[in-house]
């Protein structure tokens, strides 16, 4: 029997939590290695285990993964989360984007200087409550379903979930006006599988910090 996939990252959300996220809705137990310091970065690269020098990098099934959205699509795969035909999969993977446009837009937030954070805030707010929110509730509306695609689990309703959750961090208002949103998000929070990793003690990382940004740019050099 294969082993449990082993996760090499720094420890932080990033792009490895989506990953996370993946793994856990399926109900697959994982590995963690963190890469704490430049010199662990080197070691997996001098060993030749990243195709292109980066992290996320997963041990899976014997191969060993890269590229954040390979990685996804073979969990997806792999655990029935992509649909059933290649009609599905397209609007899986059309609403998979936007979250991901969403979260990169959300990102710089935690690194952005003082003086320019609240103007960023307010734009990134805008966008939340104007152009994604909409665009998934009108998706639900217009169907009437538990989900998001295909009236059954599939990856884009946890990675919807998980932005769902960190537009609230940013703030818990935003998703007042969305009743279908919020019916979804709490549909998903409640699978046994999810309610597990939303525990606290899970391997679900909190908001990066001061300390971890500092980390990370020492050990990825942006
Ligand atoms: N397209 C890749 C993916 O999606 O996995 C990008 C991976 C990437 O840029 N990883 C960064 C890295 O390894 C770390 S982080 O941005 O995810 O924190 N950087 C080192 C380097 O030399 O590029």
């Amino acid at each position: 029997m294969a082993g449990k996939p082993v996760l090499h990252y720094f420890n932080g959300r990033g792009r490895m939590e989506c990953i996370r996220w993946l793994l856990a809705a399926a109900g697959v137990e994982f590995e963690e290695k963190f890469i704490g310091c430049p010199e662990d970065l080197e070691k997996l690269i001098k060993d030749g285990r990243l195709m292109f020098q980066q992290v996320p990098m997963v041990e899976i099934d014997g191969m060993t993964l890269v590229q954040t959205r390979s990685i996804l699509n073979y969990i997806a795969t792999k655990y029935n989360l992509y649909g059933k035909d290649a009609k599905e999969r397209a609007l899986i993977d059309m609403y998979t984007e936007g979250i991901f446009d969403l979260t990169e837009m959300m990102l710089p937030l935690v690194i952005c200087p003082p003086d320019q954070r609240e103007a960023k805030i307010l734009l990134v707010k805008d966008k939340i409550k104007n152009r994604y929110l909409p665009a998934y509730e009108k998706v639900l509306k217009s169907h009437g379903q538990d989900y998001l695609v295909g009236n059954k689990l599939t990856r884009v309703d946890i990675h919807l979930l998980e932005v769902l959750l960190y537009v609230e961090e940013l703030d818990s208002s935003l998703l007042a006006p969305f009743p279908l949103l919020k019916a979804l998000k709490n549909r998903i929070s409640s699978l046994p599988n999810v309610k597990k990793f939303l525990q606290p003690g899970s391997q679900r990382k909190p908001p990066i910090n001061a300390k971890q940004i500092e980390e990370a740019r020492k050990i990825f050099k942006f």
